[in-house]
């Protein structure tokens, strides 16, 4: 037989207009695709990386291939990799230059891709899977919902639209996003305690999996927390009254106590009321993240977003060069003005 022309898309692939897509759109996407990446956001959380597995465990399991990464600088904390029990990771110098179809899961804007940002002109198709306020609008197609708590929300229902069953692999993984993202079911309504539910149903043993999260901190982490705490102040008129309560972590701290210093954000948002807890540490020599944390008003969503960060409305975060004085200075400015613009709209 005479060699026909090749099929500008696989058989059985529906083209899919770019813009904002459903479930079901997504699922078409990713079955008539060569090959799949999945990207989480870099120093991916439990629901970047819950997100990005349950996703490319599905796509692998509706036949078509699919890998995961997350692009440096940092590398992925080895507590998250128990989310991994296939192996889906790959380290970033390992991910396909071009791929057919790249899947960015909880990830708000490009430069949260890190080093594998490049990626996003060499797909043929890029698709955002997301549920930040903040998502700036990028990618061919987008599946993105504010209102959603968890990343992972939207991904069980695209696992659903590819008609995948959830294993306890896939369980465990969107367990981990939903629990973390909705601050232990706190918020989140009743769609995610359904879903924790069905989860559970599946085999997931909530107390044994979030203690494989948070892994075992050493003895030396207790001294290092007092001092870190020690350190924190509040500031009762910051905040329109509200008050802000912030602690800031070095370098050094960081290095060693990765995936501890997380942790930190719950003791000050415990003490923070009604007002803005800010844990801010230096992610690199000079190079301050702010974690936010809130009641939702003022929205820190867009008090992160104008210092050049994202989020959603009671958790944010933004990366800044230092002294942490400059950092804290720009907050307060942020801040105040966020409470002026939510007083002026309520006003009318
Ligand atoms: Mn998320």
């Amino acid at each position: 037989m005479a060699p026909g022309p090749v099929p500008a898309t696989p058989p059985g692939h529906r083209d899919v207009p770019p813009g904002p897509v459903d479930a079901d759109g997504v699922a078409e996407l990713l079955r008539g695709a060569s090959g799949v990446l999945v990207l989480g956001h870099i120093r991916p959380d439990a629901d970047a990386m819950g997100s990005a597995v349950a996703l490319a465990t599905a796509v692998r399991r509706s036949g078509v291939p699919a890998v995961v990464s997350f692009g440096g600088p940092d590398p992925v904390p080895e507590t998250l990799r128990t989310l991994d029990p296939d192996g889906l990771v790959v380290e970033p110098d390992e991910v396909p230059q071009r791929p057919d179809v790249l899947v960015c899961c909880d990830v708000s804007s490009p430069p949260r891709l890190g080093s594998l940002t490049p990626l996003l002109d060499a797909a043929r198709v890029s698709l955002v899977v997301d549920h930040h306020a903040s998502y700036t609008g990028f990618g061919t197609h987008h599946l993105v919902e504010p209102q959603t708590p968890a990343t992972v929300m939207l991904v069980r229902r695209i696992v659903a639209a590819l008609g995948v069953e959830v294993d306890l692999t896939l369980a465990r993984a969107l367990f981990a996003g939903l629990y973390t993202d909705t601050g232990g079911f706190r918020f989140g309504g009743a769609d995610a305690l359904r879903l924790g539910a069905e989860l559970v149903d599946a085999g997931v043993e909530p107390r044994e999996l979030m203690r494989e999260l948070s892994g075992a901190s050493s003895f030396a982490w207790l001294a290092a927390l007092a001092t870190i705490l020690a350190g924190a102040r509040r500031e009762p008129d910051a905040v329109g009254g509200a008050g802000l309560v912030w602690a800031s972590v070095d370098a050094a701290t960081v290095d060693r106590f990765r995936s501890e210093v997380a942790s930190v954000s719950g003791h000050l948002m415990a003490t923070a009321g009604d007002g803005v807890a800010a844990l801010i540490s230096e992610i690199s020599p000079g190079e301050w993240s702010t974690s936010l944390r809130g009641t939702g008003v003022p929205d820190l969503s867009a008090v992160a977003t104008r210092l050049g960060g994202g989020g959603h409305p009671g958790a944010a975060g933004v990366e800044r060069p230092g002294p942490v004085s400059d950092v804290l200075d720009a907050l307060r400015t942020e801040l105040a003005a966020q409470v002026d613009i939510e007083n002026a709209r309520a006003a009318g």
